[in-house]
């Protein structure tokens, strides 16, 4: 049976962010897991697919969400873990401006408490307003932040980019935002 790109998105997402004991699978402490020891451990567990499937995937993901390691044996997630790992990203400069898209029944509580990882291991920001919203659409009725990230690189606070473009960073309080 031919595979759906979306739902072995959906797969590797779910394994190479959130659970990857869920079919045996341990992690680097960087995010990769080893190719091969994926596929045989999901088709093992019952979501049966290739190695040409999980590449294409890879490669067409709309959102560049996986990246390949540069030996090619490895992939991970670009971003999004709820699982500890150290993507081994360095810190840089951001735009002056980033975006963060929520749902409106948010707003309240981040413009007390600030941005925060919630479930993920850090907050996601967007280079766009367009992508910002629709992440935001994904929680309901969408509300977009204005970050302004050059006010917080100028006081310390650390920024990474991950490999698909998403701006990462560990929190940002209320101040910051408009
Ligand atoms: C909200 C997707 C209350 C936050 C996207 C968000 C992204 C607060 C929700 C990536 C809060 C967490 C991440 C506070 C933050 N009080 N709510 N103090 N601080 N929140 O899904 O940023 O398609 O964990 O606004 O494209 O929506 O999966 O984070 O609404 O890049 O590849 O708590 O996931 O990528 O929601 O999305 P999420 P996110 P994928």
């Amino acid at each position: 049976m031919p595979v759906d790109p979306i739902q072995l998105s959906k797969f590797l997402s779910f394994v190479l962010r959130h659970k990857p004991g869920e079919i045996g699978l341990t992690l680097s402490s960087e995010g990769w897991a080893n190719i091969d020891e994926l596929i045989a451990k999901a088709n093992a567990a019952g979501t049966k697919f290739g190695r040409s499937d999980l590449l294409d995937v890879v490669a067409n993901s709309d959102k560049k969400r996986f990246s390949i390691s540069p030996d090619g044996l490895n992939v991970r997630a670009a971003q999004g873990h709820s699982v500890t790992v150290e993507l081994g990203l360095a810190s840089q400069e951001p735009p002056s401006l980033l975006y963060h898209g929520t749902a409106t029944r948010f707003v309240e509580a981040i413009l007390s408490e600030g941005l925060k990882p919630q479930g993920r291991q850090q907050v996601h920001l967007s280079f766009d307003e367009a992508t910002a919203l629709r992440v935001g659409q994904r929680h309901g009725k969408p509300h977009i932040f204005k970050v302004d990230a050059g006010g917080m690189h100028g006081k310390g606070f650390k920024f990474y980019r991950a490999d698909n473009g998403v701006w990462l960073t560990d929190h940002v309080p209320p101040e910051f935002l408009a």
